[in-house]
């Protein structure tokens, strides 16, 4: 199973999200965009994994309190068919100390995983183009908010052939 570690977002910050993805594949030249219901923030990518329990175990015992994520402000990782636009998060020591403790457990228990360091981001279009003169204010959202109490344990599978993250368990961030 390919699976990683995500926040998933309440509906009215979900809503004010998929407007900025679908500003964004209006004024693209082309891309792919990301759908609301595979509309996530990645903690930890671990790819094909054959003990989504033990995952899920890290999950538990390094869950620690809910804490508040503050969205916005957006950026690009340049690829060769276009760029990855995402939508950021404000600095937050409760979400990068969760994602060092699990993926800290998760080493030790012997996963290999990547070493690139951890930028929290929401990934709104893949492969995306836009006109130079594109102007990125127009993703800017009104000052988006969430409490964060549950992280969930995601598979990434593909149903009839389009891609789709499908929770596998929920675990209660209650410390
Ligand atoms: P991305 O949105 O920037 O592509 C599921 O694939 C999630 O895990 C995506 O949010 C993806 O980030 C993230 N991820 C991190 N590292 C990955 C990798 N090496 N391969 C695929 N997805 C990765």
């Amino acid at each position: 199973m390919r699976t990683f570690i995500a926040v998933l977002f309440e509906p009215d910050v979900a809503k004010q999200i998929m407007d900025a993805v679908g500003r964004l594949e209006s004024a693209a030249l082309r891309g792919h965009f990301t759908a609301r219901e595979n509309l996530h923030l990645t903690l930890a990518f671990l790819g094909e994994t054959a003990r989504p329990d033990l995952v899920e175990q890290a999950m538990r015992e390094e869950a620690g309190g809910s804490f508040t994520l503050v969205l916005g402000g957006w950026g690009r990782f340049p690829g060769r068919g276009g760029d990855v636009v995402w939508m950021g998060v404000q600095a937050n020591e409760a979400l990068t100390g969760l994602q060092a403790r699990i993926c800290g457990r998760l080493r030790a228990a012997g996963f290999m995983l990547e070493n690139r360091p951890y930028t929290p981001h929401i990934t709104l279009g893949r492969r995306v183009v836009l006109p130079h003169a594109y102007d990125p204010d127009m993703l800017e959202v009104p000052a988006l908010s969430q409490q964060v109490d549950t992280i969930c344990l995601m598979e990434s599978t593909r149903l009839e052939g389009r891609l789709r993250y499908l929770p596998q368990a929920a675990v209660k961030l209650t410390g």
